[in-house]
Protein backbone atom coordinates (compact mmCIF):
# COMPACT_ATOMS: atom_id res chain seq x y z
CA UNK A 1 0.00 0.00 0.00
CA UNK A 2 1.31 3.40 -0.80
CA UNK A 3 0.37 6.05 1.34
CA UNK A 4 0.95 9.72 0.51
CA UNK A 5 1.30 12.37 3.12
CA UNK A 6 0.51 15.84 2.62
CA UNK A 7 3.14 17.67 4.55
CA UNK A 8 1.71 20.85 4.05
CA UNK A 9 -1.37 20.07 6.11
CA UNK A 10 1.03 21.41 9.38
CA UNK A 11 0.18 24.88 8.26
CA UNK A 12 -3.48 24.12 8.74
CA UNK A 13 -4.40 25.46 11.99
CA UNK A 14 -7.93 26.78 12.07
CA UNK A 15 -8.39 28.23 16.00
CA UNK A 16 -12.33 27.68 16.09
CA UNK A 17 -15.39 26.93 14.17
CA UNK A 18 -18.14 29.28 15.20
CA UNK A 19 -20.94 26.88 16.24
CA UNK A 20 -24.48 27.92 17.19
CA UNK A 21 -22.58 31.66 17.63
CA UNK A 22 -19.84 30.79 19.90
CA UNK A 23 -16.49 30.06 18.97
CA UNK A 24 -15.12 26.70 20.00
CA UNK A 25 -11.52 24.93 19.19
CA UNK A 26 -11.01 23.46 15.71
CA UNK A 27 -12.02 19.68 15.69
CA UNK A 28 -9.93 19.26 12.83
CA UNK A 29 -6.83 19.41 13.90
CA UNK A 30 -3.84 18.45 12.37
CA UNK A 31 -2.25 15.68 15.10
CA UNK A 32 -5.11 13.40 13.40
CA UNK A 33 -3.27 12.98 10.31
CA UNK A 34 -0.17 12.82 12.39
CA UNK A 35 -1.06 9.68 14.68
CA UNK A 36 -2.82 7.90 10.93
CA UNK A 37 0.62 8.79 9.53
CA UNK A 38 2.42 7.53 12.56
CA UNK A 39 0.17 4.42 13.07
CA UNK A 40 -0.58 2.91 9.42
CA UNK A 41 3.58 3.58 8.73
CA UNK A 42 4.00 1.25 11.10
CA UNK A 43 2.05 -1.75 9.17
CA UNK A 44 5.04 -3.98 7.15
CA UNK A 45 4.99 -3.65 3.48
CA UNK A 46 3.72 -0.21 3.42
CA UNK A 47 5.84 2.93 1.63
CA UNK A 48 5.25 6.48 2.15
CA UNK A 49 5.67 9.79 -0.40
CA UNK A 50 4.89 13.16 -0.83
CA UNK A 51 2.27 14.46 -3.54
CA UNK A 52 3.61 14.98 -6.79
CA UNK A 53 2.62 18.48 -8.49
CA UNK A 54 -0.41 17.92 -10.71
CA UNK A 55 -1.52 20.68 -13.40
CA UNK A 56 -4.28 22.45 -12.09
CA UNK A 57 -6.79 22.17 -14.24
CA UNK A 58 -7.79 18.52 -12.46
CA UNK A 59 -8.74 20.97 -9.45
CA UNK A 60 -11.43 22.87 -12.03
CA UNK A 61 -12.32 20.35 -13.80
CA UNK A 62 -14.67 19.63 -10.45
CA UNK A 63 -14.41 23.40 -9.32
CA UNK A 64 -16.17 26.31 -10.22
CA UNK A 65 -12.39 28.29 -11.59
CA UNK A 66 -13.76 31.87 -10.24
CA UNK A 67 -14.03 29.34 -6.83
CA UNK A 68 -10.73 28.21 -6.82
CA UNK A 69 -9.50 32.07 -7.67
CA UNK A 70 -10.81 33.01 -5.07
CA UNK A 71 -9.52 30.89 -2.27
CA UNK A 72 -5.91 31.68 -3.81
CA UNK A 73 -6.80 35.16 -3.41
CA UNK A 74 -8.43 35.51 -0.05
CA UNK A 75 -5.71 34.16 1.39
CA UNK A 76 -3.85 37.11 0.27
CA UNK A 77 -6.79 39.45 2.17
CA UNK A 78 -6.35 37.71 5.25
CA UNK A 79 -3.22 37.80 6.35
CA UNK A 80 -2.19 36.11 9.50
CA UNK A 81 -6.15 35.98 10.24
CA UNK A 82 -8.33 33.32 9.07
CA UNK A 83 -11.55 34.83 8.00
CA UNK A 84 -15.01 33.81 8.64
CA UNK A 85 -18.12 34.62 6.77
CA UNK A 86 -21.21 36.72 8.45
CA UNK A 87 -23.87 36.67 5.10
CA UNK A 88 -24.08 33.96 2.85
CA UNK A 89 -25.73 34.30 -0.84
CA UNK A 90 -29.63 34.89 -0.73
CA UNK A 91 -30.12 36.17 -4.04
CA UNK A 92 -28.35 35.29 -7.43
CA UNK A 93 -26.03 38.12 -7.64
CA UNK A 94 -22.69 37.27 -8.93
CA UNK A 95 -21.22 40.60 -8.73
CA UNK A 96 -20.05 41.11 -4.84
CA UNK A 97 -17.20 43.20 -4.11
CA UNK A 98 -17.81 44.22 -0.29
CA UNK A 99 -15.61 42.08 1.88
CA UNK A 100 -17.84 40.50 4.03
CA UNK A 101 -20.24 39.54 1.44
CA UNK A 102 -17.06 38.12 -0.85
CA UNK A 103 -16.57 36.25 2.59
CA UNK A 104 -19.95 34.43 2.48
CA UNK A 105 -20.12 34.07 -1.44
CA UNK A 106 -18.39 30.63 -1.68
CA UNK A 107 -19.57 29.14 1.93
CA UNK A 108 -21.92 27.46 3.11
CA UNK A 109 -21.10 27.27 7.10
CA UNK A 110 -18.81 29.26 9.89
CA UNK A 111 -16.88 26.15 10.39
CA UNK A 112 -14.37 26.08 7.57
CA UNK A 113 -12.48 29.55 7.81
CA UNK A 114 -9.77 30.82 5.17
CA UNK A 115 -6.76 32.01 6.10
CA UNK A 116 -2.93 33.36 4.01
CA UNK A 117 -2.14 28.95 3.61
CA UNK A 118 -5.89 27.60 2.88
CA UNK A 119 -5.24 27.61 -0.66
CA UNK A 120 -1.70 25.91 -0.69
CA UNK A 121 -2.69 23.19 1.67
CA UNK A 122 -6.10 22.44 0.29
CA UNK A 123 -4.20 22.27 -3.00
CA UNK A 124 -1.55 19.84 -1.39
CA UNK A 125 -4.46 17.67 -0.14
CA UNK A 126 -5.68 17.71 -3.51
CA UNK A 127 -2.33 16.64 -4.81
CA UNK A 128 -2.39 14.11 -2.55
CA UNK A 129 -5.87 12.12 -4.09
CA UNK A 130 -4.17 12.60 -7.15
CA UNK A 131 -1.11 11.45 -6.91
CA UNK A 132 -3.07 8.38 -5.11
CA UNK A 133 -5.18 7.24 -8.20
CA UNK A 134 -2.29 8.12 -10.35
CA UNK A 135 -0.10 5.52 -8.48
CA UNK A 136 -3.43 2.76 -8.92
CA UNK A 137 -3.72 4.11 -12.34
CA UNK A 138 -0.18 2.98 -13.03
CA UNK A 139 -1.30 -0.75 -11.42
CA UNK A 140 -1.37 -0.57 -7.92
CA UNK A 141 -3.63 -2.18 -5.80
CA UNK A 142 -4.32 0.05 -3.60
CA UNK A 143 -3.28 3.77 -2.65
CA UNK A 144 -4.17 5.93 0.84
CA UNK A 145 -4.07 9.78 0.82
CA UNK A 146 -3.78 10.91 4.16
CA UNK A 147 -5.71 14.03 3.03
CA UNK A 148 -5.94 17.01 5.44
CA UNK A 149 -8.24 19.33 4.94
CA UNK A 150 -11.03 16.69 4.29
CA UNK A 151 -12.94 17.33 0.83
CA UNK A 152 -16.54 15.52 0.78
CA UNK A 153 -18.57 18.53 1.83
CA UNK A 154 -16.88 21.26 -0.79
CA UNK A 155 -19.06 21.49 -3.44
CA UNK A 156 -18.25 23.04 -6.84
CA UNK A 157 -18.61 26.48 -5.51
CA UNK A 158 -18.50 26.40 -2.02
CA UNK A 159 -16.68 25.30 0.90
CA UNK A 160 -17.73 24.01 4.06
CA UNK A 161 -17.72 21.35 6.68
CA UNK A 162 -13.64 21.82 7.27
CA UNK A 163 -13.29 21.28 3.27
CA UNK A 164 -12.32 23.41 0.66
CA UNK A 165 -11.35 21.27 -2.25
CA UNK A 166 -13.00 17.97 -2.61
CA UNK A 167 -10.24 15.27 -2.75
CA UNK A 168 -11.96 12.50 -3.57
CA UNK A 169 -14.26 13.97 -6.48
CA UNK A 170 -10.61 15.38 -7.74
CA UNK A 171 -9.33 11.86 -7.75
CA UNK A 172 -12.72 10.03 -8.95
CA UNK A 173 -12.61 12.45 -12.10
CA UNK A 174 -9.05 11.81 -13.31
CA UNK A 175 -9.58 8.06 -12.82
CA UNK A 176 -13.27 8.67 -14.73
CA UNK A 177 -10.79 9.16 -17.97
CA UNK A 178 -10.19 5.59 -18.31
CA UNK A 179 -13.46 3.93 -17.14
CA UNK A 180 -16.32 4.09 -14.92
CA UNK A 181 -15.36 4.97 -10.95
CA UNK A 182 -17.73 4.62 -7.85
CA UNK A 183 -16.69 6.84 -5.23
CA UNK A 184 -18.08 5.28 -1.46
CA UNK A 185 -18.28 7.35 1.24
CA UNK A 186 -18.28 5.71 5.06
CA UNK A 187 -17.38 8.99 6.70
CA UNK A 188 -20.25 9.66 9.50
CA UNK A 189 -21.57 12.33 7.67
CA UNK A 190 -22.99 13.09 3.99
CA UNK A 191 -20.50 13.68 1.47
CA UNK A 192 -22.81 16.61 0.33
CA UNK A 193 -20.00 17.66 -1.97
CA UNK A 194 -19.26 14.76 -3.72
CA UNK A 195 -22.84 14.01 -4.55
CA UNK A 196 -23.16 17.50 -5.62
CA UNK A 197 -20.30 17.39 -8.22
CA UNK A 198 -21.49 14.33 -9.64
CA UNK A 199 -25.26 14.52 -9.51
CA UNK A 200 -25.92 14.50 -13.61
CA UNK A 201 -23.22 11.94 -14.25
CA UNK A 202 -23.64 8.54 -15.09
CA UNK A 203 -20.22 7.34 -14.96
CA UNK A 204 -19.19 8.31 -11.61
CA UNK A 205 -21.47 6.48 -9.33
CA UNK A 206 -21.71 7.71 -5.91
CA UNK A 207 -22.75 5.71 -2.67
CA UNK A 208 -23.08 7.39 0.74
CA UNK A 209 -24.03 5.33 4.20
CA UNK A 210 -24.06 7.84 6.70
CA UNK A 211 -25.99 9.60 10.03
CA UNK A 212 -29.46 10.65 8.76
CA UNK A 213 -28.96 14.23 7.98
CA UNK A 214 -32.22 14.95 9.91
CA UNK A 215 -30.12 14.60 13.49
CA UNK A 216 -26.83 15.47 11.75
CA UNK A 217 -24.67 17.96 9.33
CA UNK A 218 -24.87 18.82 6.98
CA UNK A 219 -28.43 18.76 7.53
CA UNK A 220 -30.02 19.91 3.94
CA UNK A 221 -28.83 16.60 2.00
CA UNK A 222 -28.60 13.30 2.46
CA UNK A 223 -31.58 11.61 2.14
CA UNK A 224 -32.46 8.35 0.48
CA UNK A 225 -35.35 10.29 -2.33
CA UNK A 226 -31.60 11.99 -3.64
CA UNK A 227 -31.35 9.72 -6.71
CA UNK A 228 -29.41 11.53 -9.08
CA UNK A 229 -30.57 14.01 -12.03
CA UNK A 230 -30.70 14.06 -15.90
CA UNK A 231 -28.06 11.25 -17.08
CA UNK A 232 -26.73 10.78 -13.70
CA UNK A 233 -30.24 9.47 -12.12
CA UNK A 234 -29.88 6.30 -10.44
CA UNK A 235 -26.57 6.73 -10.16
CA UNK A 236 -26.62 8.53 -6.85
CA UNK A 237 -27.21 6.52 -3.09
CA UNK A 238 -28.29 7.11 0.03
CA UNK A 239 -28.06 5.13 3.18
CA UNK A 240 -28.76 7.69 5.69
CA UNK A 241 -28.99 5.46 9.35
CA UNK A 242 -30.50 6.60 12.72
CA UNK A 243 -28.23 7.78 15.56
CA UNK A 244 -26.65 4.83 17.41
CA UNK A 245 -26.45 2.43 14.42
CA UNK A 246 -24.09 0.10 15.84
CA UNK A 247 -22.25 -2.92 13.64
CA UNK A 248 -24.77 -5.44 12.84
CA UNK A 249 -27.19 -3.19 11.67
CA UNK A 250 -24.26 -1.10 9.48
CA UNK A 251 -23.28 -4.17 8.18
CA UNK A 252 -26.48 -4.81 6.73
CA UNK A 253 -26.39 -1.75 4.87
CA UNK A 254 -22.64 -1.81 3.84
CA UNK A 255 -23.72 -5.56 2.18
CA UNK A 256 -26.72 -3.52 0.24
CA UNK A 257 -23.87 -1.00 -0.53
CA UNK A 258 -21.33 -3.35 -2.11
CA UNK A 259 -24.48 -5.24 -4.01
CA UNK A 260 -25.09 -1.98 -5.80
CA UNK A 261 -21.21 -1.24 -6.62
CA UNK A 262 -20.90 -4.79 -8.10
CA UNK A 263 -24.39 -3.96 -10.18
CA UNK A 264 -22.28 -0.84 -11.66
CA UNK A 265 -19.14 -2.85 -12.26
CA UNK A 266 -16.57 0.32 -12.07
CA UNK A 267 -13.01 -0.24 -13.07
CA UNK A 268 -12.47 1.80 -9.78
CA UNK A 269 -13.14 2.30 -6.46
CA UNK A 270 -12.60 5.38 -4.46
CA UNK A 271 -13.19 5.07 -0.85
CA UNK A 272 -13.97 8.46 1.45
CA UNK A 273 -13.20 7.06 4.58
CA UNK A 274 -13.88 9.03 7.57
CA UNK A 275 -13.65 7.07 10.88
CA UNK A 276 -16.52 8.90 12.62
CA UNK A 277 -18.85 6.55 12.54
CA UNK A 278 -16.94 5.24 15.65
CA UNK A 279 -18.49 4.68 18.95
CA UNK A 280 -15.87 6.92 20.87
CA UNK A 281 -16.03 9.74 18.07
CA UNK A 282 -17.36 13.21 20.26
CA UNK A 283 -19.02 14.41 17.06
CA UNK A 284 -20.57 11.19 15.07
CA UNK A 285 -23.20 9.91 16.70
CA UNK A 286 -22.98 6.18 15.39
CA UNK A 287 -21.15 3.52 17.22
CA UNK A 288 -19.01 1.36 15.15
CA UNK A 289 -16.66 -0.69 17.00
CA UNK A 290 -12.45 -1.06 16.25
CA UNK A 291 -12.91 -4.25 15.16
CA UNK A 292 -15.63 -3.61 12.71
CA UNK A 293 -13.30 -1.31 10.68
CA UNK A 294 -11.36 -4.24 9.94
CA UNK A 295 -14.73 -6.28 8.64
CA UNK A 296 -15.59 -3.37 6.86
CA UNK A 297 -12.33 -2.66 5.13
CA UNK A 298 -12.31 -6.63 4.02
CA UNK A 299 -15.48 -6.33 2.79
CA UNK A 300 -14.40 -3.78 0.93
CA UNK A 301 -11.74 -5.33 -0.33
CA UNK A 302 -13.23 -8.26 -1.72
CA UNK A 303 -14.72 -6.29 -4.48
CA UNK A 304 -10.99 -6.76 -5.89
CA UNK A 305 -10.93 -3.28 -7.47
CA UNK A 306 -8.18 -1.11 -8.00
CA UNK A 307 -8.89 1.32 -5.49
CA UNK A 308 -7.97 4.94 -3.52
CA UNK A 309 -8.51 5.26 0.02
CA UNK A 310 -9.07 9.20 0.83
CA UNK A 311 -8.79 10.13 4.56
CA UNK A 312 -11.76 12.21 5.52
CA UNK A 313 -12.72 12.62 9.02
CA UNK A 314 -12.37 11.36 13.09
CA UNK A 315 -12.21 13.61 15.42
CA UNK A 316 -11.08 10.96 18.20
CA UNK A 317 -7.45 12.24 18.33
CA UNK A 318 -6.49 9.73 20.57
CA UNK A 319 -8.15 6.58 19.03
CA UNK A 320 -7.36 8.15 15.10
CA UNK A 321 -4.19 5.89 14.76
CA UNK A 322 -5.72 2.95 15.61
CA UNK A 323 -8.78 2.69 13.92
CA UNK A 324 -6.63 3.67 11.01
CA UNK A 325 -4.37 0.64 11.08
CA UNK A 326 -7.04 -1.89 12.20
CA UNK A 327 -8.76 -0.34 8.56
CA UNK A 328 -5.50 -0.68 6.93
CA UNK A 329 -5.07 -3.75 7.69
CA UNK A 330 -7.96 -5.32 7.32
CA UNK A 331 -7.86 -4.12 3.75
CA UNK A 332 -4.48 -5.83 3.06
CA UNK A 333 -5.21 -8.76 4.54
CA UNK A 334 -8.06 -9.65 2.48
CA UNK A 335 -6.82 -8.00 -0.90
CA UNK A 336 -3.64 -10.58 -0.24
CA UNK A 337 -5.80 -13.48 -0.12
CA UNK A 338 -7.63 -12.54 -3.30
CA UNK A 339 -4.24 -12.95 -5.02
C1 LIG B 1 -16.59 17.07 8.53
B1 LIG B 1 -16.34 15.63 8.05
C2 LIG B 1 -19.60 20.54 16.31
C3 LIG B 1 -20.30 20.82 14.99
C4 LIG B 1 -19.40 20.40 13.87
C5 LIG B 1 -19.30 19.98 11.53
C6 LIG B 1 -18.97 18.61 11.09
C7 LIG B 1 -18.06 18.59 9.90
C8 LIG B 1 -17.63 17.17 9.60
N1 LIG B 1 -19.44 21.69 17.13
N2 LIG B 1 -20.09 19.98 12.73
O1 LIG B 1 -17.41 15.02 7.37
O2 LIG B 1 -15.88 14.71 9.04
ZN1 LIG C 1 -17.36 13.36 8.97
Amino acid sequence: MIIVYPSHHLRHRPPSEIFNGVAEPHAEVPERIEHIRDAVCAISGVRIVLPKHFPLSWIEQVHNPNYVSYLAEAGRLAGNQYMYPSVFPYANHGGVVNAIAKRGEFTFDMYTPVSSTTYQVACGSAMAALTAASVVRRGERVSYALCRPPGHHAEVSRMGGYCYFNNAAVAANYLSTRGKVTVLDIDVHHGNGTQHIFYERSDVQVINIHADPKDKFPFFSGGANETGAGLGSMFNTNYPLSLGTADVAYDRTLVAALKRIREFAPEYLVVSVGYDAHVNDPIGGLRLSTPYYRRMASRIAALNLPTVLVQEGGYNTAKLGLVARTFAEGFLYRQNKLK
